[in-house]
């Protein structure tokens, strides 16, 4: 394939993380590398962007990419082209689906993709090898949302904008720590709080978090008690008077059935005992609630990722149609999505539920519709495999092909040590990616090697339904392919018509006439239309401006719906849902006494394949922790700053113990970020609960009985080291990415002693070796140097008590050591004693935490601003503010 070189101008494109989807503009620096800024021509982001964001320059080399097809031959991966590695999928596929049937075959994809990719995942399976075992990473994210907006307004629809948050007089965040992980949204709402003090801010989320600093009420309720606290509020709003009769009566159906449920739940007191929370706080909440006509109820996982997800959706949509505050401006739930293009996955019907263009696979009208467009020989004519059962059903020999694209469910699903059986078990897995060893690649008999952000070209859908463009600003690297073509090449060599599209352009509009298709005539109705988008060509779609649907008119996209009170099921109504309270299934006690909540850290992404790139980005966290209260702690008999085994039915990991201050006891949070790359043994997914939600089948990722105990280790250290160092002898590591260095965090049984620390660091005999034992102190540094640069440094210690890493870590951008620094290198800090800055907190300029402190402390600092002022921190990207503020607030406690 030939590509036209890419000019080195401003590209105007979509940050490939989260769901918000801010503008980027990115300019090529001709060297791989480009420079990254917020596009202020963006009305998601109107030129804000967190520091992930601000980051992405630092995760464009092509260092750990893959790029070149492989194929297994005699068990081993060998570099293949595209033509044998191609025909492998095919052969496979059509040798399986013969003899097997088309449920013996599944695609496993991802928010990630773009829509184009999607689109034709989704017809290549669902029209062609007539099967609906598609299924998405979705499942894991947003599909108690969607089954929840399909059981109250008859289509997946999010009806308002990110306007809303700031026109409201309440926001209400529920399971959402959007101050990490819907950053530069919750910087808008920040903004709208400075500006009206009076906005009020709830948090629901047993953990305090982050987003918790700026909340005006946080209410820690009982983890998956968020359907009885909703049944309270709309038992409550009933007894207030706040029904809006006139709304409920022309616009929905239902009311009666779910407050007779919602009734059973009690008072306020009962209410209050059964969630864990203070009876005033609760009271407060429901008052604010009931008063405040202009209130936004955002939710994330800790609402969607539960046995009780969708009911939880249901409950908080109950509130706002009982009071009609859905539609209209500053009103409205609001499901903040995750991935960048987990609505674009539901506009084409990526889940295994679904079909294209918001039309239903249970409706057989609808399914005749969908094949006779696409002139399909078949259409699935039963819901597929949903994640948790298509792995199972993997490792039952059900399904004995599975193509994985763009996701790791090695790390990510529940039981994830289910998926490596499952994976180890299947006779073909072809996996996409960008990255050559993510932790799916060594199950894999083919590697496809994909375009990765900044190459590829095609649409994401945002939270606010808004869609935008991501735009290629660098040449392709490799043989590196897009994910819709490695898709198309594979139907075409299955014999499947209707696969030869001439641009991502051309795929976009099939999908824009999709949307359009029968959408006027009855029992086709629904919200998603693109109609001025059909006929997009290649010159209109690379210039298309972000926009939002439904789009009728050639203009304009509709910020809101739903606000006339016409809804997408066949009566034009809504839906209350009865919701009846289930706390998760697999309850704590015994063997297991701890609940595992699980969720993400400010500055990593996901699995890390590509934030773990950045040096900017480690510094927030460099170690897996688990955070619990010190009590449950002594409890355990673990201590801060030790090693711990955390263990469940399912599976077992090693983290830090750490204790945040936020976690409520008989909890404990562990990130999900570390990998079977990066760590030794810390893949929190292998210990996850596999309960899923009955209606969405999401899994219960925030609640897995689990037990905390020690792991006992003979000593503590860490590694700094230019190059990957394999580490199998040491009982626990985790490796972290650093300017110039890999830094690994160690725990050891097997005794550290000067032979070891050579064999750890690759030192021969004549290496320049400088070494510093205390036997009876059981201490041990060490450091390898080569042509006078140093190469590698290992400090072990009986104790964790060892030097912090920064000044080592500065030593590696040195081309030579100095004498100096050569003779008090083992000690670990500067010849002239500077303060150790500590862990990072503002990652764009890099202050840490103690010269924030000291900060406060010497300059009696009293707010972020001045903080800003004085150490630039927080004066970018926003995203330490949070932290900041908490940090002035410990400041303000410890005087007090
Ligand atoms: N930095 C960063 N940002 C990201 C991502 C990332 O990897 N890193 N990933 C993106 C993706 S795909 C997603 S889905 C979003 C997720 O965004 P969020 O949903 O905001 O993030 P989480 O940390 O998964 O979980 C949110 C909160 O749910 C709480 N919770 C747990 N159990 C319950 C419960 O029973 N009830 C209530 N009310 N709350 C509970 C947890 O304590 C946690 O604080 O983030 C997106 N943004
Ligand atoms: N315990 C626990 N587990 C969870 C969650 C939780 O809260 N707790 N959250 C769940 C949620 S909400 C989500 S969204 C998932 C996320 O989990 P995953 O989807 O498994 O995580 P990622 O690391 O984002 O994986 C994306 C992969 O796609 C690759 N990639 C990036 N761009 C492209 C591309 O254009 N094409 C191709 N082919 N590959 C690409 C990346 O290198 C990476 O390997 O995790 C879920 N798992
Ligand atoms: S908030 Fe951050 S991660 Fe999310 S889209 Fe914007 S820049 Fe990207
Ligand atoms: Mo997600």
């Amino acid at each position: 394939m030939s590509h036209m070189p890419i000019p080195l101008q401003e590209v105007r494109t979509t940050c490939p993380y989260c769901g918000v989807g801010c503008g980027v503009k990115a300019t090529p620096l001709g060297d791989g590398g480009a420079l990254i800024e917020g596009d202020a021509g963006h009305a998601a982001s109107r030129g804000r962007l967190c520091v992930k964001g601000s980051a992405l320059g630092e995760t464009l080399g092509l260092d750990g990419r893959l790029l070149h097809p492989a194929v297994r031959r005699d068990g081993a991966m060998a570099r293949a082209g595209w033509e044998e590695a191609l025909d492998t999928v095919a052969d496979g596929f059509r040798r399986i689906i013969a003899e097997h049937g088309p449920d013996a075959v599944a695609l496993y994809v991802s928010g990630q993709i773009l829509t184009e990719d999607y689109y034709v995942a989704n017809k290549f399976m669902k029209g062609y090898v007539g099967s609906a075992n598609i299924d998405t990473n979705s499942r894991l994210c947003m599909s108690s949302a969607v089954a929840g907006h399909k059981r109250a307004f008859g289509e997946d629809v999010v009806p308002g904008c990110y306007e809303d948050f700031e026109l409201a007089d309440a926001i209400v965040l529920v399971g959402s720590n959007a101050a990490w992980c819907h950053p530069t949204l919750f910087q808008r709402i920040v903004k709208a709080k400075e500006a009206r003090p009076e906005l009020q801010i709830v948090v629901l989320d047993p953990r305090r978090t982050a987003t918790c600093e700026l909340a005006d009420l946080h209410l820690p309720l009982k983890p998956g008690s968020d359907v009885r606290l909703f049944n309270g509020l709309l038992t409550y709003l009933v007894g207030e008077g706040a029904v809006d009769h006139a709304f409920v009566a022309a616009h929905t159906s239902g009311m009666e059935a779910a407050l007779d449920e919602a009734r059973l739940g009690g008072d306020v007191e009962e209410v209050a005992r059964a969630c864990g929370v203070d009876p005033a706080q609760l009271r407060a909440f429901y008052e604010l609630f009931a008063r405040t006509e202009k209130v936004v109820t955002a939710f994330s996982m800790g609402v969607n990722q539960s046995s009780s997800g969708t009911d939880k959706v249901n409950g908080i949509i109950n509130c706002h149609l009982l009071t009609g505050r859905i539609g209209r401006p500053g009103m409205g739930p609001f499901s903040l999505t995750g991935q960048p293009n987990a609505m674009g996955g539901r506009e084409v019907g990526g889940l295994a539920n679904m079909l294209a263009a918001h039309l239903d696979l249970d409706n057989a009208g609808h399914r005749e519709a969908v094949r006779s467009f696409w002139g399909a020989p078949r259409i699935a004519d039963k819901p597929g495999l949903k994640a948790v059962d298509l792995f199972r059903a993997v490792e039952a020999g059900k399904v004995k092909a599975v193509w994985i694209m763009a996701t790791n469910p090695v790390v990510s699903m529940p039981d994830a040590d289910q998926v490596r059986r499952a994976l180890a078990a299947c006779e073909l897995v072809v996996v996409s990616d960008v990255v050559a060893n993510t932790d799916v690649a060594p199950y894999a008999h083919v590697l496809l090697p994909a375009l990765a952000w900044g190459e590829k070209d095609g649409t994401v859908t945002n939270s606010e339904r808004c869609i935008s463009r991501q735009r290629a600003f660098l040449p392709a690297p490799g043989e590196a392919r897009a994910d819709w073509q490695a898709l198309c090449d594979v139907a075409r060599r299955m014999g499947f018509a209707g696969f030869d599209y001439d641009g991502a352009h051309a795929i976009f509009d099939e999908h824009a006439r999709l949307s359009t298709w029968k959408n006027d005539e009855d029992g086709y109705r629904r919200a998603f239309r693109l109609d001025p988008l059909v006929g997009i060509d290649r010159a209109a779609y690379d210039a298309l401006e972000p926009v939002q649907w439904p789009l009728r008119a050639p203009t304009d996209g509709a910020a809101r719906l739903f606000g006339d009170g016409r809804f997408s099921h066949p009566d034009g109504k809504a839906r209350f849902v009865a919701t009846a309270p289930r706390l998760p299934v697999h309850a704590t006690g015994g063997e297991y006494p701890l609940a595992l909540n699980t969720g993400r850290l400010r500055d990593q992404w996901h699995t890390m394949t590509r934030t773990g790139k950045s040096p900017r980005l480690a510094g927030h966290a460099a170690e897996p922790f688990v955070d619990l209260h010190p009590h449950d702690a002594l409890l355990a008999g673990v201590r801060e700053g030790e090693l711990a085994r955390v263990s469940s039915q399912w599976g077992a990991m090693v983290a830090r113990v750490a204790h945040g201050g936020g976690i409520a006891r008989g909890a404990v949070f562990v990130p999900i970020h570390w990998n079977g790359h990066n760590a030794s043994d810390a893949r929190v997914g292998a210990l996850v609960n596999p309960e899923v939600d009955p209606v969405s089948g999401e899994p219960e990722f925030k609640h897995t009985p689990v037990r905390v105990e020690p792991f006992g280790v003979a000593w503590h250290g860490f590694i700094l080291s230019r190059t990957e160092l394999n580490l199998e002898r040491v009982a626990h590591w985790t490796r972290v990415r650093g300017s110039g260095f890999l830094r690994y965090e160690l725990g050891g049984r097997e005794p550290v002693s000067p032979a070891m620390a050579r064999a750890l660091l690759g030192a021969d005999e004549d290496a320049d070796w400088i070494e510093y034992e205390d036997k009876s102190e059981g201490m041990l540094r060490a450091a390898l140097v080569v042509d006078g640069r140093l190469e590698a440094c290992l400090f072990a210690s009986r104790r964790p008590d060892l030097p912090a890493r920064a000044w080592l870590g500065g030593l590696f951008a040195q081309a030579e050591l100095s004498a100096r620094e050569r003779a008090t290198l083992l000690a670990g800090r500067a010849p002239t004693l500077g303060p150790d800055p500590g862990p990072t907190v503002c990652s764009c300029f890099g202050v840490g935490r103690n010269t924030i402190c000291t900060a406060i402390d010497k300059q009696g600092l009293t707010t972020p601003a001045e903080v800003t002022a004085c150490l630039r921190a927080g004066g970018n990207c926003g995203s330490c503010l949070p932290e900041i503020r908490s940090l002035l607030q410990e400041a303000r406690s410890a005087v007090a």
